[in-house]
């Protein structure tokens, strides 16, 4: 039996790493570690609050008494780091939370597992560090050779995070490995990222803000795709390396848009260009040829059917979405847009 914590496992893409861990591995025993911000919601793992291999512990990886006292209490033999600050509009607009706790937060994480003794580290990531790509040069893609080279202070603090994981691998031997995987998309995403903002705006007949003229591409990949990565990193991944995650599945954001009016029935006519993103990335392409030809990873779920499912989603599960788009994302909306998202109507 394994026992893992799971970091962040209250938020998108923590959760649904958790389902799918309780559902392959039924050896496994996972204890979620989430100090529930406006990100994450407890009502997400209603599902496996029961389970007796599942333990939740609400705190801050920044705390580190409360850290080294679940690592006492638990000895655990793997962690997996998702706890983080993810947006990068907040990002822009307040960089000192995403400090603290993407960079501190890993340390102090990192410290407890040497302390503790676990046999891996492992470090979610993400391509933003590589900074961006031109559009016009559709032969470049991002693999693991490329220079880091940050636009925001949410990509810097990532970056910062990775090259001390690195540090703490050299220098302590502590047994890490870090994934970078491109934007992911699925069910329980927070209605602030793109996909999932279109959706609900567009369900609720609001506009559609697209920044700048929507050229900007991003390499989509389906949340349990990037699970499914991951759990190949924690059995075969080769410590102290670094592997890109992604599924050569490029699109410009206005294409995503229009993709989702028209599954929707909505009219193009919502789509409102606002002002571009400071430091806006342009491209981000992931080369996956290695965790390819080293682990055997490949995706297995193509966008048409990914984001069929996550619309699907969106609209069997609007109490999921409507509750948590009240209160401080409301404040955030205007603060981002111009108006809440209730005066737009
Ligand atoms: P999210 O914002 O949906 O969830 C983050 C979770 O971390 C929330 O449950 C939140 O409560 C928790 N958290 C935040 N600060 C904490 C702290 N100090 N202590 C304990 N818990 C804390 O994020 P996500 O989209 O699921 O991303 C998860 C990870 O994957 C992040 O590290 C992110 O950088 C990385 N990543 C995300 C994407 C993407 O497309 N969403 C792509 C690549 C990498
Ligand atoms: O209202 C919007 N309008 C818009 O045009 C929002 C929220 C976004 N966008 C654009 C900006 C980006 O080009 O859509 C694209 C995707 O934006 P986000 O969903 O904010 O994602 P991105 O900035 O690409 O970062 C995501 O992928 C990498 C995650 O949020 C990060 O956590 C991850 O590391």
């Amino acid at each position: 039996m394994r026992k893992i914590i799971v970091t962040g496992g209250a938020g998108f893409i923590g959760s649904n790493f958790i389902f799918y861990m309780l559902e392959r591995h039924p050896e496994d025993r996972i204890i979620c570690l989430d100090k529930l911000t406006y990100a994450g919601n407890l009502s997400t793992l209603a599902p496996v609050m029961d389970n007796p291999r599942f333990r939740f512990v609400r705190a801050d990886i920044c705390d580190r008494a409360a850290v080294n006292q679940l690592f006492q209490e638990e000895k655990p033999d793997i962690v997996v780091n998702f706890a983080a600050e993810s947006h990068v509009d907040r990002s822009i607009l307040n960089p000192d939370i995403f400090l603290q706790t993407n960079i501190i937060g890993t340390a102090v994480l990192m410290d407890a597992c040497r302390e503790y003794g676990a046999a891996r580290f492992h470090q979610v990531s993400t391509d933003e560090v590589y900074g961006d790509l031109p559009l016009d040069r559709p032969d470049l893609l991002f693999t693991e050779e490329t220079p880091i080279h940050t636009s925001s202070p949410y990509s810097s603090s990532k970056a910062s995070a990775d090259l001390l994981s690195l540090a703490y691998y050299r220098t302590y031997g502590l047994p890490v490995t870090i994934s970078r995987c491109s934007n992911n998309y699925g069910p329980y995403q927070f209605p602030e990222k793109l996909i999932p903002l279109m959706i609900a705006n567009a369900l609720n007949d609001r506009p559609l803000p697209v920044y700048g003229e929507g050229l900007n591409v991003r390499d989509w990949l389906y949340v349990e795709d990037h699970c499914l990565a991951i759990d190949r990193i924690l059995e075969k991944g080769r410590i102290g390396e670094v592997y890109n995650i992604g599924g050569h599945n490029e699109m410009k954001n206005i294409d995503i848009v229009r993709l989702i009016c028209r599954e929707l029935g909505k009219p193009e006519s919502l789509i409102s260009y606002v002002a571009d993103r400071r430091g806006h990335d342009l491209r981000y392409a992931i080369d996956p040829e290695k965790i390819h030809r080293e682990l055997g990873w490949l995706p297995e779920t193509k966008f048409a059917e990914g984001i069929r499912k996550t619309i699907c989603w969106y609209l069997d599960n609007r109490t999921w979405w409507e509750e948590i788009v009240s209160g401080e994302y409301q404040e955030y909306y205007k603060k981002m847009y111009g108006k809440t998202d209730e005066e737009m109507q």
